[in-house]
């Protein structure tokens, strides 16, 4: 009965309230500080230096989860060493999308972004490490897919389509404090 309990509650709920066979999932919440226990675990005893572990949001935009890049996205992100502390797959809201992008309004490809970006589901994650939110965007590339170097997943994965905005795979949040505001936006379960 536990078992068919636990598979019932989806990701979002288990980040929201907890698991019964993951009771220290809960303790992700302090943003920024100390990081969760899976990344003390791998940092061990002489590898904290910094105690101040970094957050980051990472949404696969509707194109590379149509394209069924979530996982590829999500491996180079473990691969790379990040821990993923939440995971959903959500469509946007209009009202999500607004708050996200609002320093993009008035800009000639905002329409476009917001209508692409409510186009179909995204993937969302919060990512975790030393460094994440510059690492991740080393991980992306440049905006531009046609520019992004091979290597980076807008390089090796993405394209320019001819179309009003860059369909270009990924976001990342560009600072501590657009992190801050991005996971409150997508998580708000982690405030
Ligand atoms: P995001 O925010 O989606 O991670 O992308 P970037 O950080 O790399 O880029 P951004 O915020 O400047 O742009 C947001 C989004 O708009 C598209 N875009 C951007 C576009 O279609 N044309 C443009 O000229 C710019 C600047 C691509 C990403």
């Amino acid at each position: 009965a536990v078992s068919q309990r636990h598979a019932a509650r989806s990701v979002r709920s288990v980040v929201a309230t907890g698991c019964a066979r993951w009771p220290w999932w809960p303790q992700h919440r302090a943003l920024g500080r100390g990081g969760g226990p899976v990344e003390r675990r791998r940092l061990g005893r002489v590898g904290a230096v910094n105690e101040q572990i970094e957050r980051s949001l990472v949404l696969v935009k509707p194109d590379g989860y149509r394209r069924g890049l979530s996982g590829e996205v999500l491996r180079r992100i473990e691969a790379k060493g990040y821990t993923l502390v939440a995971l959903a797959v959500t469509t946007p809201t209009g009202e999500q999308l607004a708050t996200h992008y609002a320093e993009h309004e008035g800009k000639p490809f905002y329409e476009p972004l917001v209508e692409f970006m409510s186009s179909g589901p995204v993937t969302a994650a919060v990512i975790e490490g030393h460094g994440c939110i510059a690492g991740f965007r080393a991980l992306a590339g440049a905006t531009d897919p046609t520019a992004a170097l091979p290597g980076t997943i807008r390089g090796d994965l993405g394209r320019d389509w001819g179309l009003k905005v860059q369909q270009n795979i990924v976001h990342g949040s560009d600072s501590p404090e657009s992190a801050a505001r991005e996971i409150a936006i997508w998580f708000p379960e982690l405030g």
